[in-house]
């Protein structure tokens, strides 16, 4: 595959009225705040990306939700406003219901590039959002329910709650009155006491002092944070054989990382003790219902809305 890519690569240079390709510069936005660990991550990247692809391809990073708006980054890649985007499918689900299966995920992102998962992904991106699906960043990372009242059963019935797309359909269920928001508003929800809890990610509430403003994490876990750079397709067509061949060993360096997360989640995870957030956790059989509940409703709503992906989705990243 690899030299099969290079040997093309070689001959585009080699072709007669071939321009070698000048050096492309691709605009990058994050749909997360700058302070977001997200953020953290992919900056060294975009350094080494940018210092090895002198001449072929470069990136420039446009900045956070400041730039473009969280729920508007989705449609700025679509249409070429930006190239390339940092961003979850919680975020673009405006432009296919399909973006927000990639969180009901349970294997790799690399087993999800030998089972076909990764390639159907991109047939349904491409034909749907005019995206190509470049690289899964985060990966072992489960969501968590955030409260600042005590909850003894999952029963969440006079409480409001912050959500995304993620979270919408199980907190629901629940009984949960909802509200969404961007990330980069959650603070200033909870300072002003307009959500009794919220949902995101076991990482990362530090990044933006959301620990001040939480009293409970309820375990378990359900789902798995995804984060990823997706591309705007005519931008990626344009590319040279070279600059795609680059773009591709750039985008499984960025993944072969995903290690990293294990280790930012024990760390965080021991931070929300250290810090006074207590644990709720239910019996065994209750924690079991609450987790197979999520997925149960997580899945029902990707087929509901996708009667066409949802089903074939769910068999390729499922275990
Ligand atoms: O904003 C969110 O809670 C959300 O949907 C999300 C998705 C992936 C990672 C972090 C947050």
């Amino acid at each position: 595959m690899k030299t099969t890519m290079m040997l093309a690569a070689v001959a585009a240079a080699l072709a007669p009225g071939f321009s070698s390709a000048d050096e492309t510069t691709l605009k990058l936005v994050s749909a997360f705040p700058e302070t977001a660990t997200y953020v953290k991550h992919l900056t060294p990247w975009m350094q080494q990306f940018n210092a090895e692809g002198k001449g072929v391809l470069q990136i420039n990073f446009i900045g956070g939700p400041k730039a473009i708006p969280t729920f508007e980054v989705g449609t700025s890649a679509k249409n070429g406003v930006v190239q390339l985007a940092m961003t979850t499918g919680a975020f673009y689900t405006n432009l296919m219901p399909e973006a927000d299966a990639l969180k009901l995920a349970q294997i790799t992102v690399a087993e999800q590039r030998k089972n076909g998962a990764f390639d159907y992904i991109n047939k349904v991106w491409s034909q749907k959002a005019n995206l190509v699906y470049l690289a899964r960043m985060v990966e072992d990372t489960p969501f968590h329910l955030y409260l600042n009242k005590k909850i003894d059963n999952p029963d969440l019935k006079g409480l409001k709650i912050r959500v995304t797309p993620v979270y919408r359909d199980f907190f629901a269920s629940m009984g949960a009155t909802l509200m969404q928001t961007a990330p980069g508003e959650v603070y200033t929800a909870l300072e002003r006491g307009v959500v009794d809890g919220y949902g995101w990610p076991i990482q990362g509430i530090f990044d933006l002092h959301w620990h001040e403003k939480t009293k409970y994490r309820v375990d378990p876990g359900f789902y798995n944070a995804e984060v990823s750079i997706i591309m705007n397709l005519d931008a990626h067509k344009k590319l040279s054989a070279a600059q795609r061949a680059y773009l591709e060993r750039q985008a499984l360096a960025l993944e072969a990382q995903n290690g990293v997360w294990r280790k930012l989640n024990d760390e965080d995870t021991k931070r929300q003790a250290q810090v006074g957030i207590q644990t709720i956790s239910f019996d065994a059989a209750t924690a079991k219902r609450y987790h197979d509940q999520a997925y149960e409703i997580g899945w029902a709503a990707i087929v509901k809305a996708s009667p066409e992906h949802g089903p074939q989705l769910k068999k390729l990243l499922s275990k």
